[in-house]
């Protein structure tokens, strides 16, 4: 695919004018290997002297192995939450990504800007994938992204824990439910290719008398309801984007890119219009779909978020507000500093961009007060 290294650039991307980046959101189940696809992504891109704009949205991660230019961890303290809200960890990401979607605008405004330096916008997702795609924020910054940008779904599998017909089909029904849940081109990245070759899942795809004959070694009442629903799935799979990629080794990632580009394609033939409709009456009904989003937020944090209320009118600064936890990073003193060093989100990088940090720390110091305000209303 050695042609195929010149389709870096996105679709559109034209010595005239520079195009709008396409955003990349990357999802999949954990462990699949999301976030070492995005470091692999980033270095391919930062070797064509195409650096990508990245954004890590998993407030849990504990390393980071790239410099993330937004990063969720800076701006919501995952544990700190956890323990304000009484939750556990799944709680404490839910909630978190919840108060980082508030102010999104603000992130949009931020690749807004880097519209002629990056081709690319990586994000990476929660390692729980039912975090980000079944939660109220993250139909907020899917719909937020995709109103502006060209924005595409990469869908990272587990290859080598996708071997048995069966556990292939749900990894299937998963995707496909996503399909339709973000409304955005998608592409399908089986990933792990280094530990076994993806051919016999594309084959699984493409022939179903191979799929049957794979199935019959199955005997259950699964592989009979397995049956059916390769019968159901064949439409999604006949307009799947596939490709094979090892994040580990980088290999795949040419033909990734030519994947993207026809992603983007599509996006500007079939998604855009439908988005921009959508831009049109986002913007009329702003305010009021903030407002609600606001109150289904606060639904979230039920009783939680009330309690803290009650507190934030004490004096007593020791007791912290829910959105205290936002943007605690950039404003704790050293003592706070030394208190939360042995939890697992200090350890950030600073990358060339950090120069926007404080900006982002303002605006997320900003949604604190309004926070604040709605709720104590
Ligand atoms: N062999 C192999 N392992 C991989 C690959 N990609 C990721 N992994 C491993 O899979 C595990 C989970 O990866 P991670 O990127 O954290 O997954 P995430 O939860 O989806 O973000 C890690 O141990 C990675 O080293 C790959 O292409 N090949
Ligand atoms: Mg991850």
């Amino acid at each position: 695919m050695a042609a195929a290294a010149a389709e870096v650039a996105p679709a559109g991307a034209g010595s005239e004018s520079p195009a709008p980046p396409v955003c990349v959101l990357v999802l999949g189940m954990a462990g699949s290997g999301k976030t070492t696809l995005v470091q692999r992504l980033t270095a391919h891109l930062h070797s064509q002297n195409s650096p990508p704009y990245v954004i890590n949205l998993d407030p849990a991660v504990h390393e980071l192995p790239f410099p993330a230019n937004i990063d969720i961890r800076d701006t919501v303290k995952y544990k700190e939450v956890m323990k304000q809200y009484g939750l556990g960890p799944n709680g404490g990401i839910v909630t978190s990504l919840n108060l980082f979607a508030t102010r999104f605008d603000q992130v949009m405004k931020f690749i807004e800007k880097r519209q002629n330096t990056s081709q690319y916008v990586l994000i990476d997702t929660p390692g729980q994938i039912e975090v980000f795609t079944w939660s109220a924020s993250g139909t907020i910054i899917t719909e937020a992204l995709a109103s502006t940008f060209p924005s595409v779904v990469v869908y990272v599998m587990d290859t080598s824990r996708s071997t048995s017909p069966i556990t292939f089909m749900s990894n299937m029904l998963y995707a496909c439910s996503i399909l339709y849940k973000t409304k955005l081109p998608f592409i399908l990245a089986m990933n792990k290719t280094d530990i076994i070759d993806h051919s016999f899942a594309v084959e699984w795809m493409q022939d179903f008398e191979i799929f049957q004959d794979a199935l019959n070694q199955e005997t259950t009442y699964v592989s009979n309801l397995t049956r059916s629903m390769s019968l159901v799935l064949d439409e999604f799979y006949s307009s799947l984007k596939v490709v094979g990629v090892s994040a580990v080794l980088g290999t795949g990632l040419d033909e990734f890119f030519v994947k993207v580009s026809e992603a983007v394609d599509e996006y500007e033939r079939e998604y855009r219009p439908e988005y921009e409709r959508l831009r049109k009456s986002l913007a009329k009904a702003q305010s009021k779909q903030q407002k609600e989003q606001l109150e289904r937020l606060q639904k979230d944090m039920g009783s939680v978020a009330m309690e803290s209320n009650l507190l934030a009118d004490s004096s007593d600064t020791s007791a912290l507000g829910p959105s205290d936890l936002i943007m605690t990073r950039g404003t704790l003193d050293e003592e706070d500093e030394e208190r939360e060093s042995d939890t697992d989100d200090i350890d950030h990088q600073v990358t060339e961009e950090s120069h926007e940090e404080p900006a982002f720390r303002n605006f997320m110091q900003e949604t604190r007060m309004k926070y604040q305000n709605r709720s104590s209303h």
